[in-house]
C-alpha cells in the first residue's frame, strides 16, 4: 500500500490540488473537514463523487483545529505518514477584522498539532504552510527574499504565520520533528476563493463580459504581488516532504506584477482592452471600445497598511527540490479568466 498522507484544509485551494495529487501518486488520502450550514466541498466534489476514489483511498473527517482532542484522536487512530497543514483563516485584509480567531487558527491551531505530533508513537513529517506575509516589509537590501530574510510582518495574519514559522523551527530543532515551512508567495488558480483580488478580477471579468456585470470594484490598484499558479506549488511542498532532512524553502516566481496589470491581462484574456487613467481613488479602467468604465477603485477594499515588494527568490528550492514555476502572472490571468467565462457560458 502507499503512503497515508493527513490533509488540513483540504476543502480549500491547495487542499484540493494536494489532494487530486496525493491520489495520483498512490497515497491514501485523509481530509479534515468543518461543519458548516452550507456544503462547502465544491473543490473536491470530482473526487467525492467518485466511488473508486471516496471511501477506499480518500476519507473525509469531521474536525476543526480549535478541537484539539479530535484532531489528536483522529491522527492516532489515521497513523498518517505525512500530515500537510494547510487549514486556516487565510484572509490578509480580513485578518485586521477578525485578529483573534485568525490568530487562534493560524498560530495556535499550529501548535496544537505540532505538539500532536511530538507526541506521537510512530515517524510523521510534517509540512506547515507559511507565508510571504511574514516578511511584510522587508527592508532595501532584502528584496526579493529568501529563508533568511528576517520577519517584518505586516498583518495579524503575518503576526501569526511569524509565530508558527518559528515554532516549526522551534519543533525540528528540540525534538528532532520532520517539520517544513513552505514560505509561498501568492498561487491562484480557477479554484482560488472570490475575495482574494485575482478570482474576483477574473470571475468579474467573465461576468462582464457575459452582461451579468457593470463594474468591478477594487482597493490598492498599485499592489503589487509575487502570482504563481497553485497547482505548481503543491508539488512544491510534496517534494520537501520527500526530502532527507526537514528544511525551509521560499516558493515564488520572482517576478512583480500589479492589479492593475493583473486587470488588464485578465480582461485581455477575454478581448476587452482596458485602459486606465486617473489617480488614487479617482483612477478607473475604460474599455477602450466603447469607453465604459469596467474597473472603478472603492475605498472600502483598502487595507489598514499593505506589504511592500513582496518577492521571492526561491533558488534554494531549485536546487534543492528541482522546483521552478513556470505560469507567470499574464498567463494565469488569462488561464483563470478562461476558466470563468468557460463556466459561465455553459
Ligand atoms: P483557503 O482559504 O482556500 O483554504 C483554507 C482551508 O482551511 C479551507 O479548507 C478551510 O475550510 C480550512 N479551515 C479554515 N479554518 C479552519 C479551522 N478552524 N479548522 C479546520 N479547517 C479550517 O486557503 P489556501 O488553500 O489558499 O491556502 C492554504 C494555506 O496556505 C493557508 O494556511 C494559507 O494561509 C497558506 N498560504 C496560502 C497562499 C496562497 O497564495 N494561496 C500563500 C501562502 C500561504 P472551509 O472550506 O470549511 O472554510
Ligand atoms: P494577499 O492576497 O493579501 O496577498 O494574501 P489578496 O488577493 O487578498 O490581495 C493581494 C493584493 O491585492 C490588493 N487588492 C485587493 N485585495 C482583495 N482581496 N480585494 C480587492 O478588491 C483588492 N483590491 C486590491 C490587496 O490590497 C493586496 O495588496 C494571499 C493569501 O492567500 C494569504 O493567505 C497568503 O499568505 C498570501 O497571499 C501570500
Amino acid at each position: 500500500m502507499g503512503k497515508i498522507a493527513l490533509i488540513t484544509g483540504i476543502t480549500g485551494q491547495d487542499g484540493s490540488y494536494l489532494a487530486d495529487l496525493l491520489l495520483k501518486r498512490d497515497y491514501q488520502v485523509h481530509g479534515i473537514v468543518r461543519r458548516s450550514s452550507m456544503f462547502s466541498r465544491s473543490r473536491i466534489e470530482h473526487l467525492r463523487s467518485d466511488p473508486a476514489i471516496y471511501g477506499h483511498l480518500l476519507f473525509l473527517h469531521y474536525a476543526d483545529l480549535d478541537d484539539v482532542t479530535t484532531l489528536r484522536r483522529l491522527i492516532r487512530r489515521v497513523r498518517p505518514d505525512e500530515i500537510y497543514h494547510l487549514a486556516g483563516q487565510s484572509h490578509v485584509g480580513l485578518s485586521f477584522e477578525i485578529p483573534e480567531s485568525t490568530c487562534d487558527d493560524v498560530a495556535r491551531g499550529t501548535l496544537s498539532l505540532l505538539e500532536i505530533c511530538r507526541d506521537l508513537d510512530h515517524p510523521v513529517r510534517m509540512f506547515h504552510a507559511s507565508s510571504s506575509e511574514i516578511f511584510g516589509k522587508p527592508g532595501d537590501h532584502e528584496v526579493p527574499q529568501n529563508e533568511s530574510t528576517p520577519c517584518r510582518p505586516r498583518s495579524p495574519y503575518g503576526c501569526a504565520k511569524v509565530f508558527s514559522t518559528d515554532l516549526c523551527q522551534v519543533y525540528r530543532e528540540a525534538y528532532g520533528l520532520f517539520v517544513c515551512n513552505g514560505i509561498a508567495y501568492n498561487h491562484e488558480s480557477p479554484r482560488r476563493g472570490e475575495n482574494f483580488v485575482t478570482r474576483k478580477i477574473t470571475s468579474s471579468a467573465a461576468r462582464i463580459k457575459a452582461g451579468q456585470q457593470d463594474c468591478l470594484w477594487l482597493g490598492n490598484l498599485s499592489a503589487e504581488r509575487d502570482w504563481g499558479f497553485a497547482g505548481e506549488y503543491v508539488e512544491a511542498m510534496w517534494r520537501m516532504m520527500q526530502q532527507p532532512e526537514a528544511d525551509d524553502f521560499v516558493l515564488a516566481t520572482g517576478h512583480l506584477t500589479s492589479v492593475r496589470d493583473f486587470a488588464k491581462a485578465a480582461f485581455a484574456a477575454l478581448d476587452i482592452q482596458l485602459d486606465f487613467s486617473g489617480n488614487g481613488e479617482s483612477e478607473c479602467g475604460r474599455d477602450v471600445e466603447t469607453g465604459c468604465e469596467l474597473v472603478r477603485v472603492d475605498p472600502r477594499f483598502h487595507r489598514p497598511i499593505d506589504p511592500l515588494l513582496l518577492v521571492g527568490d526561491s533558488t534554494k528550492a531549485n536546487i534543492k527540490l528541482g522546483w521552478k514555476p513556470v505560469t507567470n502572472a499574464p498567463a494565469l490571468a488569462a488561464l483563470m479568466a478562461k476558466a470563468d467565462w468557460t463556466a459561465i457560458a455553459k
